[in-house]
């Protein structure tokens, strides 16, 4: 059993596109967050679960404060899973007794719960200590295209994500139908996005993810957040989003 665990934690890693991320104790290695390019939503019974942290809480300080960090990956993000896990028992129930009554009710909780839950996994892989600067590759050359510049399109996703009506998030995302990069101004966790784009950047501008540091001004946020954008993991979203297409 240990030495099969052994085995996939070794495979996974001499993967050059694996994630591997380490857990809250420096220097333990954790089990991979994205295998094969699938973000790990679920444990082997199906059930949505709370993975760890890719770093420890104040690893993103100064631009992500440690107490901001640790109530929404806890209470914001857990509270998403543990909703999730309870709209698909309610769907399951309504189906057992036959009564369909409240199953409008639960299908669109599970949106905006499972939403929430896919977004906030991405959104935490797509940042590390010590990250910022600007993508290359393919990832660099498909931004220019569309874009213009990288400028320009920091330009447009800072924008995109300030002018967020409420609730929300800015998301870069890769559509294999169109074979092109969207640009998406989410609101709420499942409201205004593209049927088929493959989400690549992720930038969450609830309240929750800056009020206590940053108060009303979620620019200062934004901009404070390419600091710590970890683009290689961007370019390996893209990398597994192409293939998709
Ligand atoms: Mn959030």
């Amino acid at each position: 059993m240990e030495g099969s665990r052994r085995d996939f934690i070794k495979t996974a890693a001499a993967s050059t596109l694996a994630v591997t991320a380490m857990a809250s104790t420096p220097g333990l290695l954790a089990e991979p967050l994205i295998i094969n390019g699938f973000d790990k939503l679920q444990n082997d019974k199906g059930e949505f679960v709370l993975g760890p942290l890719p770093y420890t809480t104040d690893a993103l300080e100064p631009y992500m404060d440690a107490e901001t960090l640790n109530l929404h990956h806890t209470f914001h993000h857990g509270g998403a899973v543990k909703g999730l896990n309870n709209d698909m028992k309610k769907i399951s129930e309504a189906l057992e007794k036959n009564d369909l009554e409240t199953v409008d009710y639960w299908v669109k909780k599970s949106a905006y719960h499972g939403s929430s839950h896919i977004l906030h996994t991405i959104f935490w892989t797509n940042l590390k200590k010590g990250g910022g600067g600007q993508p290359k590759g393919e990832l660099l050359k498909l931004i220019e295209k569309q874009y213009q510049s990288f400028d320009k399109f920091k330009g447009l996703i800072s924008t995109v994500c300030n002018n967020v009506d409420g609730s929300g998030w800015g998301v870069v995302a890769y559509n294999p139908f169109t074979k092109q990069l969207n640009v998406i101004q989410c609101e709420n966790h499942e409201k205004l996005i593209q049927w088929g784009a493959i989400p690549l950047l992720i930038i969450d501008v609830w309240e929750h993810a800056y009020y206590l540091k940053y108060k009303n001004r979620r620019p200062e946020f934004v901009s404070a957040l390419f600091n710590i954008i970890d683009w290689d993991n961007v370019a390996m979203r893209l990398n597994y989003a192409m293939k998709s297409g």
